[in-house]
């Protein structure tokens, strides 16, 4: 009897030590997903929009799909928007990059 009362307590405190390290677990990776991602769309910005309509979204992202898989030719502007990390490459990468910008811009999570 004494001996079960004894471990539901420790259950208990057990219980509510993990929920509070759950809480700082997720409050440290809000933070660590949060700064690089300001970061990330700082460093990007002034690319990705390969229609030149003013915002970077997924009709770009399309654009830049379609011109990896060598469906279609993009002139030299729209190339240079397209190349999101500027190695003078277009290629998987910026799609990925891309992404990533697109999914910052929108505030939907890609996490
Ligand atoms: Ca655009
Ligand atoms: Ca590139």
């Amino acid at each position: 009897m004494k001996k079960k009362g004894r471990g539901s307590n420790e259950k208990k405190r057990f219980g509510k030590l993990s929920f509070l390290s759950v809480i700082a677990l997720l409050l440290s990776a809000v933070l660590i997903v949060s700064a690089p991602a300001t970061a990330f769309a700082n460093l990007y910005e002034g690319k990705g929009d390969i229609n030149g309509d003013g915002v970077v979204n997924y009709d770009d992202y399309e654009l830049l799909r379609m011109y990896v898989l060598g469906m279609i030719r993009l002139n030299s502007g729209q190339l240079e928007q397209a190349d999101i990390n500027d190695d003078g490459v277009v290629n998987p990468i910026d799609m990925q990059l891309l992404y990533i910008l697109i999914s910052l811009n929108t505030n939907s999570t890609v996490f």
